[in-house]
């Protein structure tokens, strides 16, 4: 990994993956043709892109049963307790309806309504992670969703791998279909005869996923389009420097293009911290991945003060943050920009991604500057509510008109001014 001072310090964004030309028009046609043809659309297209001619696209109840007799006992133990706490953090989300009322008997309020149906994508290959699945799920479940679905590629075999539909079972979710890709999306967003449209689409996936999302989002909501990982760690002379490593390759074995970034006081610590990178790397199933991925995007940034640390966090406003100071609750204060934000040296990053409660699916390439990690919130939609009295009425009456009136609006304000004849 490369050692910087602040002021070297390159802009760590990348650039959002905006496909090639080519890639964008065959995910306009897919579109088009699952419109058009539905479920025959999306045979044809598993059997272009996944290799498998598949009889049904639901993933029938022997499938699971299959699924959960093949993984072993203690998994669907630690994934049971896994998902009672993300749904116990998730259930702290919940925000209720509210209505004032005022003296006049006007009544003012906003009432929460969930969505009637979401669709959650998973990825295929080595990306199908069981935990994605809960992350998506069980805000959607808090929220109030009454149908959710899940969408994934089926592998050569056929089959949707045993720990994705495991979760799925753990969560009570039975709409498990078998498509993948931008027809997937599309198939959510419009229906086919098998697979329901939904209100929003969420999940990670590929360049043409996120492309498909793009192009529906309007028709359907979506949640973000999710860039590669990303870990900043906020660290002085006191934290281990192993322990950092550690914690700044768990984010670089996800994607060659996932950035892992020490911000420190401590020009010995960063150079400590190079060495047991390169150290630990040696031995890393997936090496090639975080090794490209700490070539181009690990960096130990060297800072004159903490204040100049935590400036250089709020500027990159990482996807998740570690903060291993000595005193990480007075940093947390002034940390404006993070997903998530772990504090002291037993909060290392994984024990977000699965088990501690708060959802892994965080705003990544700077987007924390102005959005949140996944939530209840992103599956319920507010109507306001009104319910104007006779006195409130009488009294505003002309103000409105007169509004109306000088927006050239002359029907708004005939409406409004109607109600006078019952005053007469
Ligand atoms: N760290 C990833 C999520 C994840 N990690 C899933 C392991 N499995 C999100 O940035
Ligand atoms: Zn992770």
């Amino acid at each position: 990994m490369k050692i910087v001072t602040r002021s070297d310090l390159p802009s760590l964004r990348r650039s959002v993956d905006q496909g090639t030309e080519e890639q964008r028009r065959a995910v306009k046609e897919i579109i088009t043709e699952v419109k058009s043809r539905g479920d025959e659309a999306v045979f044809a297209y598993t059997r272009q892109f996944d290799e498998v001619s598949l009889e049904s696209l639901k993933v029938n109840p022997d499938e699971f049963d299959q699924a959960y007799e093949s993984v072993d006992g203690e998994f669907v133990e630690i994934l049971t307790e896994a998902a009672a706490n993300i749904r116990s953090f998730h259930e702290k989300q919940l925000s209720q309806s509210w209505f004032d009322t005022s003296s006049d008997g006007t009544l003012l309020g906003q009432k929460i309504t969930a969505l009637d149906a979401a669709g959650v994508y998973v990825p295929g290959g080595t990306a199908a992670y069981p935990s994605s699945v809960f992350m998506n799920v069980i805000p959607a479940q808090v929220a109030g969703v009454d149908h959710i679905v899940m969408c994934t590629p089926p592998g050569e075999d056929g089959k949707v791998p045993a720990g994705v539909l495991v979760a799925a079972r753990i969560l009570g979710i039975t709409e498990v279909y078998k498509a993948g890709g931008a027809q997937a999306i599309a198939a959510l967003a419009y229906g086919t005869e098998t697979i329901p449209a939904v209100d929003k689409i969420t999940g990670p996936g590929n360049v043409f996923v996120a492309l498909a999302k793009r192009e529906v989002f309007g028709d359907v909501d979506i949640d973000m389009i999710a860039g590669p990982s990303e870990i900043a760690i906020l660290a002085d002379e006191s934290a281990a420097s192993t322990e950092i490593a550690a914690d700044l390759l768990s984010q670089a074995e996800h994607d060659a293009r996932s950035s892992s970034v020490l911000i420190t006081t401590s020009a010995v610590l960063a150079e400590a911290v190079n060495n047991a990178v390169e150290e630990q790397l040696n031995d890393l199933p997936r090496e090639d991945i975080a090794r490209q991925s700490v070539k181009d995007y690990g960096m130990a940034v060297v800072c004159p003060t903490m204040q100049d640390a935590v400036d250089t966090v709020n500027e990159i406003a990482p996807e998740h943050l570690e903060i291993l100071t000595s005193d990480p609750y007075q940093q947390l204060g002034k940390i404006k920009h993070a997903g998530a934000i772990f504090l002291g040296p037993y909060s290392s990053e994984p024990v977000g991604d699965y088990f501690a409660g708060p959802n892994h699916v965080l705003p990544t390439n700077g987007t924390a500057r102005f959005s949140s990690p996944l939530n209840v919130d992103d599956f319920v939609k507010k109507s306001s509510v009104i319910a104007y009295s006779e006195e409130a009425l009488k009294k505003n009456v002309d103000k409105i008109a007169r509004f109306a009136r000088l927006e050239g609006l002359e029907a708004h304000a005939r409406a409004v001014e109607k109600r006078k004849e019952r005053w007469k």
